[in-house]
């Protein structure tokens, strides 16, 4: 059997983070992880441009404009939503999951979902960097992945 899959090294061209500045407290926490896991991966600083949006529902329109840009890799999207008492929650969460999926297949290129979707801050603090580890490193990682793997399918 011939198996292919992705390398984790830092290929030509750029990454994009797209980062929702709600709970930005959190969503900071996500941006370091993200740029810790590509540096440590090969992509230089220089190769990072981080781009901000005021919440996660806005993250979709944002990477789409930036995946239409040839010099991009792959978009990266940050963003934390946690459960308030009204369901403004599912809105954004249904929205901004389904958004990002359109825009990957409408591209072609890895648009990755870095969304933490928490019951509470302190579920969101975990996976930011806490003891859940940080899924803004887990999102960085996934580019790297995806984009190798489209090469090698290409
Ligand atoms: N945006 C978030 O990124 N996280 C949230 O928790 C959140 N909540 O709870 O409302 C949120 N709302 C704002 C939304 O993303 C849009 O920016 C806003 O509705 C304007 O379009």
């Amino acid at each position: 059997m011939n198996i292919i899959e992705g390398l984790l090294h830092s290929v030509p061209g750029k990454f994009a983070i797209v980062a929702a500045r709600f709970n930005q407290l959190i969503v900071d926490r996500l941006i370091e992880g993200a740029e810790d896991a590509f540096t440590r991966h090969g992509v230089s600083d220089d190769n990072l441009d981080l781009v901000w949006v005021p919440g996660s529902f806005e993250l979709p329109l944002v990477a789409q404009k930036l995946a239409a840009k040839a010099e991009y890799a792959a978009v990266i999207c940050l963003g934390c939503v946690i459960q308030g008492e009204t369901d403004h929650y599912d809105y954004v969460c249904g929205q901004t999951a389904a958004g990002i999926a359109r825009v990957a297949l409408e591209t072609g290129k890895p648009i990755i979902f870095g969304v933490l979707t928490c019951d509470t801050l302190e579920q969101a603090m975990n996976r930011a960097g806490g003891k859940a580890g940080n899924k803004g490193s887990d999102a960085a990682l996934a580019a790297l992945e995806m984009v190798s793997v489209l090469q090698q399918i290409q």
